[in-house]
Protein backbone atom coordinates (compact mmCIF):
# COMPACT_ATOMS: atom_id res chain seq x y z
CA UNK A 1 0.00 0.00 0.00
CA UNK A 2 2.69 2.40 1.44
CA UNK A 3 4.71 2.23 -2.36
CA UNK A 4 1.64 2.69 -4.02
CA UNK A 5 0.77 5.85 -2.26
CA UNK A 6 4.54 6.78 -2.79
CA UNK A 7 4.04 5.78 -6.72
CA UNK A 8 0.92 8.59 -6.70
CA UNK A 9 2.92 10.73 -4.99
CA UNK A 10 5.78 10.69 -7.15
CA UNK A 11 3.42 10.57 -10.56
CA UNK A 12 1.13 14.07 -8.61
CA UNK A 13 4.35 15.24 -8.27
CA UNK A 14 5.80 14.47 -11.86
CA UNK A 15 1.99 15.75 -13.15
CA UNK A 16 2.56 19.44 -11.21
CA UNK A 17 5.92 19.40 -12.87
CA UNK A 18 4.90 19.53 -16.56
CA UNK A 19 2.03 21.71 -15.52
CA UNK A 20 4.60 24.28 -14.14
CA UNK A 21 6.85 23.41 -16.93
CA UNK A 22 3.98 24.61 -19.67
CA UNK A 23 3.33 27.60 -17.75
CA UNK A 24 5.34 30.11 -19.47
CA UNK A 25 6.57 32.84 -17.60
CA UNK A 26 6.18 36.67 -18.53
CA UNK A 27 6.45 36.59 -22.68
CA UNK A 28 7.07 39.06 -24.48
CA UNK A 29 6.17 40.01 -28.01
CA UNK A 30 7.96 41.35 -30.99
CA UNK A 31 5.03 43.20 -32.25
CA UNK A 32 5.12 45.83 -35.79
CA UNK A 33 2.16 47.75 -37.16
CA UNK A 34 1.66 48.60 -41.09
CA UNK A 35 0.93 52.14 -40.60
CA UNK A 36 3.52 54.94 -39.26
CA UNK A 37 3.34 55.33 -35.32
CA UNK A 38 1.04 57.43 -33.83
CA UNK A 39 -0.79 57.93 -36.85
CA UNK A 40 -4.83 56.53 -37.24
CA UNK A 41 -4.90 52.96 -37.96
CA UNK A 42 -1.61 52.64 -35.26
CA UNK A 43 -3.19 54.75 -32.95
CA UNK A 44 -5.57 52.24 -30.82
CA UNK A 45 -3.09 49.26 -31.58
CA UNK A 46 -0.75 51.73 -29.90
CA UNK A 47 -3.43 51.93 -26.71
CA UNK A 48 -3.48 48.31 -26.72
CA UNK A 49 -0.33 47.48 -26.44
CA UNK A 50 0.06 49.90 -23.21
CA UNK A 51 -2.56 48.55 -21.43
CA UNK A 52 -1.61 44.96 -22.49
CA UNK A 53 2.06 46.18 -20.79
CA UNK A 54 0.26 47.95 -17.91
CA UNK A 55 -2.01 45.08 -16.85
CA UNK A 56 -0.03 42.48 -18.11
CA UNK A 57 2.83 42.52 -16.06
CA UNK A 58 4.53 38.73 -14.96
CA UNK A 59 2.13 37.61 -17.88
CA UNK A 60 2.78 38.99 -21.37
CA UNK A 61 4.46 42.32 -22.42
CA UNK A 62 4.39 43.27 -25.98
CA UNK A 63 7.74 45.21 -27.39
CA UNK A 64 6.54 47.43 -30.00
CA UNK A 65 9.63 48.05 -32.33
CA UNK A 66 7.16 50.54 -34.22
CA UNK A 67 5.62 50.98 -37.65
CA UNK A 68 5.36 51.72 -41.43
CA UNK A 69 7.72 51.45 -43.87
CA UNK A 70 10.52 53.10 -41.51
CA UNK A 71 10.64 49.68 -39.69
CA UNK A 72 10.19 47.44 -42.84
CA UNK A 73 7.66 47.65 -46.33
CA UNK A 74 4.13 47.08 -45.03
CA UNK A 75 2.99 44.36 -48.13
CA UNK A 76 6.18 42.19 -46.79
CA UNK A 77 4.20 42.27 -43.10
CA UNK A 78 2.88 38.99 -43.79
CA UNK A 79 5.28 36.94 -44.76
CA UNK A 80 7.17 38.70 -41.06
CA UNK A 81 4.29 37.16 -39.31
CA UNK A 82 4.03 34.01 -40.78
CA UNK A 83 7.94 33.31 -40.82
CA UNK A 84 8.15 34.39 -36.90
CA UNK A 85 9.98 37.60 -37.90
CA UNK A 86 7.41 39.24 -35.57
CA UNK A 87 5.20 37.70 -33.36
CA UNK A 88 2.55 40.21 -33.97
CA UNK A 89 1.36 42.22 -36.48
CA UNK A 90 -1.46 45.18 -36.89
CA UNK A 91 -1.95 44.54 -40.06
CA UNK A 92 -4.74 45.36 -43.16
CA UNK A 93 -5.88 42.52 -44.88
CA UNK A 94 -4.86 44.04 -48.31
CA UNK A 95 -1.37 44.21 -47.47
CA UNK A 96 -0.57 40.20 -47.31
CA UNK A 97 -2.74 39.12 -50.25
CA UNK A 98 0.22 37.27 -51.63
CA UNK A 99 -0.22 35.36 -48.96
CA UNK A 100 -4.15 34.99 -48.10
CA UNK A 101 -6.13 36.87 -51.51
CA UNK A 102 -9.29 36.67 -49.89
CA UNK A 103 -7.81 38.46 -46.96
CA UNK A 104 -9.13 41.21 -48.75
CA UNK A 105 -12.27 40.22 -48.72
CA UNK A 106 -12.53 41.42 -44.60
CA UNK A 107 -13.42 44.92 -45.81
CA UNK A 108 -16.45 44.08 -47.44
CA UNK A 109 -17.25 42.63 -43.91
CA UNK A 110 -20.95 44.14 -43.11
CA UNK A 111 -21.49 42.75 -40.00
CA UNK A 112 -20.02 43.13 -36.17
CA UNK A 113 -17.20 40.71 -35.34
CA UNK A 114 -19.62 39.59 -32.05
CA UNK A 115 -21.51 38.43 -34.74
CA UNK A 116 -18.91 36.81 -36.55
CA UNK A 117 -18.19 35.18 -33.50
CA UNK A 118 -21.97 33.65 -33.19
CA UNK A 119 -22.51 32.58 -36.89
CA UNK A 120 -19.11 31.15 -37.67
CA UNK A 121 -17.65 33.73 -39.52
CA UNK A 122 -14.64 34.07 -36.89
CA UNK A 123 -13.25 30.44 -37.36
CA UNK A 124 -13.45 30.60 -40.74
CA UNK A 125 -11.38 33.84 -40.42
CA UNK A 126 -9.30 31.90 -37.91
CA UNK A 127 -8.98 28.81 -40.50
CA UNK A 128 -7.48 30.83 -43.44
CA UNK A 129 -4.99 33.01 -41.47
CA UNK A 130 -3.97 29.65 -39.23
CA UNK A 131 -3.15 28.13 -43.11
CA UNK A 132 -2.22 31.16 -44.63
CA UNK A 133 -0.75 32.90 -42.78
CA UNK A 134 0.85 30.50 -39.78
CA UNK A 135 -1.68 33.63 -37.76
CA UNK A 136 -3.91 33.57 -34.82
CA UNK A 137 -6.31 36.26 -35.87
CA UNK A 138 -6.83 38.22 -32.31
CA UNK A 139 -8.70 41.05 -33.18
CA UNK A 140 -10.54 43.58 -35.69
CA UNK A 141 -10.51 46.83 -35.83
CA UNK A 142 -11.89 49.24 -38.25
CA UNK A 143 -15.59 48.67 -38.48
CA UNK A 144 -17.78 51.89 -38.97
CA UNK A 145 -14.39 53.84 -40.81
CA UNK A 146 -15.20 53.88 -44.80
CA UNK A 147 -12.56 54.44 -47.65
CA UNK A 148 -12.96 57.46 -49.82
CA UNK A 149 -11.89 58.58 -53.55
CA UNK A 150 -9.46 61.48 -52.94
CA UNK A 151 -8.71 63.82 -56.18
CA UNK A 152 -6.33 66.54 -57.55
CA UNK A 153 -8.76 67.14 -60.24
CA UNK A 154 -13.25 67.17 -59.87
CA UNK A 155 -15.36 64.47 -61.29
CA UNK A 156 -18.83 65.50 -61.83
CA UNK A 157 -20.08 61.41 -61.97
CA UNK A 158 -18.79 58.42 -61.20
CA UNK A 159 -16.40 57.58 -64.01
CA UNK A 160 -12.80 57.61 -63.60
CA UNK A 161 -11.58 57.49 -67.39
CA UNK A 162 -8.49 59.04 -67.87
CA UNK A 163 -7.66 59.17 -64.10
CA UNK A 164 -4.89 57.48 -62.36
CA UNK A 165 -5.31 56.14 -59.28
CA UNK A 166 -2.86 54.96 -56.33
CA UNK A 167 -4.50 51.52 -54.89
CA UNK A 168 -4.12 48.76 -52.57
CA UNK A 169 -6.02 45.67 -53.18
CA UNK A 170 -8.79 47.41 -50.98
CA UNK A 171 -9.75 49.53 -54.31
CA UNK A 172 -8.03 48.40 -57.15
CA UNK A 173 -11.60 46.14 -58.69
CA UNK A 174 -13.91 49.35 -58.24
CA UNK A 175 -11.66 52.12 -59.61
CA UNK A 176 -11.04 50.06 -62.45
CA UNK A 177 -14.69 49.19 -62.85
CA UNK A 178 -14.87 52.84 -63.01
CA UNK A 179 -12.26 53.15 -65.80
CA UNK A 180 -9.60 54.60 -63.98
CA UNK A 181 -5.54 53.04 -64.78
CA UNK A 182 -4.19 52.39 -61.45
CA UNK A 183 -1.08 51.93 -59.55
CA UNK A 184 -0.45 49.97 -56.34
CA UNK A 185 2.28 51.87 -53.73
CA UNK A 186 2.50 51.31 -49.77
CA UNK A 187 1.14 54.67 -48.12
CA UNK A 188 4.92 55.56 -47.70
CA UNK A 189 5.09 56.73 -51.38
CA UNK A 190 1.47 58.87 -51.65
CA UNK A 191 2.70 62.18 -51.22
CA UNK A 192 5.71 62.10 -53.56
CA UNK A 193 3.04 60.99 -55.93
CA UNK A 194 0.81 63.28 -55.79
CA UNK A 195 3.63 66.10 -55.66
CA UNK A 196 4.87 65.14 -59.05
CA UNK A 197 1.61 64.33 -60.71
CA UNK A 198 2.21 60.90 -61.08
CA UNK A 199 -1.20 59.93 -59.68
CA UNK A 200 -4.50 62.67 -59.81
CA UNK A 201 -6.01 60.93 -56.47
CA UNK A 202 -5.63 57.59 -54.36
CA UNK A 203 -7.78 55.54 -52.20
CA UNK A 204 -7.38 56.22 -48.47
CA UNK A 205 -9.97 56.16 -45.69
CA UNK A 206 -11.63 58.95 -43.83
CA UNK A 207 -9.28 58.81 -41.02
CA UNK A 208 -5.37 60.24 -41.51
CA UNK A 209 -4.85 61.83 -44.17
CA UNK A 210 -3.59 64.84 -41.91
CA UNK A 211 -1.76 62.43 -40.19
CA UNK A 212 0.49 61.84 -43.31
CA UNK A 213 0.07 65.47 -44.61
CA UNK A 214 -1.73 64.49 -47.80
CA UNK A 215 -3.99 67.69 -47.32
CA UNK A 216 -1.44 69.65 -49.24
CA UNK A 217 -1.91 67.47 -52.71
CA UNK A 218 -5.46 66.69 -52.16
CA UNK A 219 -8.48 69.26 -53.65
CA UNK A 220 -11.48 66.59 -53.50
CA UNK A 221 -12.95 63.78 -51.31
CA UNK A 222 -15.96 61.83 -53.06
CA UNK A 223 -18.85 60.65 -51.14
CA UNK A 224 -19.92 58.69 -50.24
CA UNK A 225 -17.44 56.48 -48.48
CA UNK A 226 -17.53 52.68 -49.25
CA UNK A 227 -16.06 49.18 -47.31
CA UNK A 228 -14.75 49.08 -43.85
CA UNK A 229 -11.70 49.40 -42.90
CA UNK A 230 -10.35 45.92 -41.31
CA UNK A 231 -6.93 46.51 -39.63
CA UNK A 232 -6.27 43.18 -37.98
CA UNK A 233 -4.11 42.17 -35.15
CA UNK A 234 -2.39 38.72 -35.93
CA UNK A 235 -0.04 36.35 -33.61
CA UNK A 236 2.52 34.24 -34.81
CA UNK A 237 0.71 30.85 -34.82
CA UNK A 238 3.90 29.04 -33.10
CA UNK A 239 4.07 31.81 -30.91
CA UNK A 240 0.18 31.46 -29.98
CA UNK A 241 -0.18 27.60 -29.35
CA UNK A 242 3.65 27.22 -28.30
CA UNK A 243 5.15 29.77 -26.47
CA UNK A 244 1.69 31.14 -24.58
CA UNK A 245 -0.19 29.22 -22.05
CA UNK A 246 -3.88 29.46 -21.45
CA UNK A 247 -3.59 32.12 -19.14
CA UNK A 248 -1.76 34.21 -21.71
CA UNK A 249 -3.98 33.40 -24.05
CA UNK A 250 -7.36 34.35 -22.67
CA UNK A 251 -5.31 38.03 -21.31
CA UNK A 252 -4.69 38.60 -25.05
CA UNK A 253 -8.41 37.83 -25.87
CA UNK A 254 -9.70 39.91 -23.47
CA UNK A 255 -7.07 42.54 -24.47
CA UNK A 256 -8.23 41.87 -28.02
CA UNK A 257 -11.85 42.59 -27.33
CA UNK A 258 -11.26 45.93 -25.21
CA UNK A 259 -9.40 47.04 -28.64
CA UNK A 260 -12.34 45.90 -30.73
CA UNK A 261 -14.27 48.08 -28.57
CA UNK A 262 -12.77 51.13 -29.33
CA UNK A 263 -14.61 51.36 -32.46
CA UNK A 264 -17.68 52.73 -31.06
CA UNK A 265 -15.06 55.84 -30.97
CA UNK A 266 -15.74 55.66 -34.60
CA UNK A 267 -18.51 57.76 -35.76
CA UNK A 268 -16.93 60.88 -33.87
CA UNK A 269 -13.15 60.44 -35.33
CA UNK A 270 -15.17 60.22 -38.86
CA UNK A 271 -16.65 63.18 -38.11
CA UNK A 272 -14.04 65.27 -36.83
CA UNK A 273 -11.58 64.57 -39.86
CA UNK A 274 -14.01 65.46 -42.32
CA UNK A 275 -14.08 68.88 -40.37
CA UNK A 276 -9.93 68.67 -40.48
CA UNK A 277 -10.31 68.04 -44.47
CA UNK A 278 -12.20 70.76 -44.75
CA UNK A 279 -10.73 73.12 -42.84
CA UNK A 280 -7.54 72.23 -44.83
CA UNK A 281 -8.89 73.21 -47.81
CA UNK A 282 -10.24 69.43 -49.44
CA UNK A 283 -13.91 70.05 -50.84
CA UNK A 284 -16.05 67.56 -51.15
CA UNK A 285 -17.68 66.31 -54.12
CA UNK A 286 -21.23 64.25 -53.25
CA UNK A 287 -22.55 61.76 -55.38
CA UNK A 288 -26.76 61.66 -54.53
CA UNK A 289 -29.84 59.95 -55.80
CA UNK A 290 -28.58 57.30 -59.03
CA UNK A 291 -25.28 58.53 -58.73
CA UNK A 292 -25.01 57.00 -55.55
CA UNK A 293 -26.27 53.96 -55.81
CA UNK A 294 -24.29 53.30 -59.08
CA UNK A 295 -21.20 54.29 -57.32
CA UNK A 296 -22.01 51.71 -54.13
CA UNK A 297 -23.23 49.11 -56.43
CA UNK A 298 -19.98 49.37 -58.32
CA UNK A 299 -17.55 49.18 -54.91
CA UNK A 300 -19.54 45.86 -53.71
CA UNK A 301 -20.00 44.26 -57.24
CA UNK A 302 -16.90 44.79 -58.33
CA UNK A 303 -15.10 44.02 -54.79
CA UNK A 304 -16.63 40.29 -54.48
CA UNK A 305 -16.49 39.47 -58.13
CA UNK A 306 -12.58 39.74 -57.81
CA UNK A 307 -12.93 37.80 -54.18
CA UNK A 308 -14.92 35.37 -55.72
CA UNK A 309 -12.66 35.19 -58.87
CA UNK A 310 -8.97 34.92 -56.10
CA UNK A 311 -10.79 32.47 -53.86
CA UNK A 312 -13.85 29.64 -55.35
CA UNK A 313 -12.54 28.35 -51.90
CA UNK A 314 -13.67 30.78 -49.31
CA UNK A 315 -15.64 33.64 -51.30
CA UNK A 316 -18.78 32.28 -51.34
CA UNK A 317 -18.30 30.65 -47.37
CA UNK A 318 -17.41 34.64 -46.56
CA UNK A 319 -19.93 36.45 -48.34
CA UNK A 320 -22.05 34.09 -46.80
CA UNK A 321 -21.12 35.42 -42.94
CA UNK A 322 -19.70 38.77 -44.08
CA UNK A 323 -22.76 40.21 -45.23
CA UNK A 324 -26.40 40.74 -43.79
O1 LIG B 1 -4.94 52.55 -48.70
C1 LIG B 1 -4.30 51.70 -48.09
O2 LIG B 1 -3.08 51.72 -47.97
C2 LIG B 1 -5.04 50.61 -47.46
O3 LIG B 1 -5.27 49.61 -48.09
C3 LIG B 1 -5.52 50.77 -46.07
C4 LIG B 1 -6.18 49.72 -45.44
C5 LIG B 1 -6.63 49.88 -44.15
C6 LIG B 1 -6.44 51.09 -43.48
C7 LIG B 1 -5.78 52.12 -44.11
C8 LIG B 1 -5.32 51.97 -45.41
Amino acid sequence: MGRVFTRLGLAAALVGLAVSAATAGEVTLKAVSAFNEGTAFSRNFERFVKKVNDEGKGLVQINYVGGGGKVMNPFELGNALRSGVVDMANDTGAFYTNLAPEADALKLCEVSSQTLRKNGGWELVNELHNKKLNGYYLARQGIGVPFHLYLTKPISKPDLTGFKIRITPVYQAFFEKLGATVVRTAPGEVYTALERGTVDGYGWPIQGVLDLGWQEVTKYRVDPGFYNVDVGVLVNLDTWNGKLDDAQRAFLVKMGLWLESLDEEAPAINEAESQKQQAAGIQTITFTGDDRSAYLKAAYEAGWAKIMAVSPEYGPKLKQVFTK
